[in-house]
């Protein structure tokens, strides 16, 4: 029987400002092409995205955030399923209207608007302590994985309750977190997993793994973002959001499909 593979998410920003690729695919031709490109080299889902979160940012207005996206969302649907990464309401239903059919939310707060949008539409819960401007100022927690583990799984059961079918929770790698406290969240992954819901896990070129390779710039992450997707990936995360595709891809043909199966043979 066919493995069932963890979902690839590509990062596609359409900012001047996202950590690591602000300001390349602001122009709306460009993100279609990007967006395409990732399609081409195996993403499961496209994630488009219209306002940076990363930690410090300043909220966009609505209507330049939907200014951004709703052109690149309609170009993309149809050829590689869409996720719309907004925690804005409106955002939301002009990217569903557009044919996004996720919604990737890191406040956690939009299941109102899917289950609003009807059956087909996916949510993808995140969890953030605090707001981006200042979320990592201090982050504390009692005990993170517990602490994250409990606010996704009442999301999601609320969630199901008002009647969205297809939920992800996210811990959000860097949402309000140490680097220690993401690593704790690496390493009980299970934990997460083990509550029930699909997992989805972003590490990809995020901060923390800069300290862990004695200051490896934003673009030079590439290979410790390869090894937490494949950790995310063993550990039993359904999907893992990526900028770089065509390696986290390579990485689960190698995990679920070649080792598997000469491990079977
Ligand atoms: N991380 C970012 C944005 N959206 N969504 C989910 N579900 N999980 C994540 O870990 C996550 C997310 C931050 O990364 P990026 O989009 O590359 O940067 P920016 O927020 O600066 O646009």
């Amino acid at each position: 029987m066919a493995p069932v593979l963890p979902l690839v998410m590509g990062v596609l920003n359409v900012t001047p400002d996202s950590f690591s690729d602000g300001g390349r695919w602001l122009d709306a031709e460009a993100a279609v092409g990007h967006g395409l490109a990732l399609a081409a080299e195996g993403a499961d889902v496209v994630d488009v995205g219209g306002e940076s979160t990363r930690p410090g940012a300043e909220p966009v207005a609505e209507a330049e955030e939907r200014r951004r996206v709703v052109p690149v969302v309609e170009a993309l649907a149809g050829r590689v399923r869409v996720s719309i990464d907004t925690r804005t309401p409106a955002v939301a239903e002009a990217a569903i209207a557009a044919g996004a059919t996720i919604v990737n939310d890191v406040s956690a707060a939009l299941f109102d608007v899917v289950a609003a949008a009807g059956p087909g539409i996916g949510w993808v819960a995140m969890h953030m302590q605090g707001q981006p401007p200042t979320m990592q100022a201090d982050p504390r927690y009692v005990d993170v994985v517990a602490d994250v583990r409990q606010f996704l799984v009442t999301r999601a059961e609320v969630a199901r309750a008002a009647g969205v079918a297809e939920i992800w929770i996210d811990p959000g790698i860097g949402f309000g977190k140490t680097a220690a406290h993401n690593l704790m969240l690496l390493r009980h992954l299970g934990a997460l997993v083990a509550a029930g819901w699909p997992v989805s896990v972003g590490t990809s070129r995020k901060g923390f793994l800069g300290g862990l390779t004695g200051g490896a710039a934003v673009d030079d992450r590439l290979e410790p973002s390869i090894a937490t997707a494949a950790w995310a990936m063993l550990r039993g995360a359904a999907l893992v959001r990526v900028h770089d595709v065509a390696p986290t891809i390579a990485a689960r043909r190698l995990l679920f499909e070649d080792v598997a199966e000469a491990a079977a043979a």
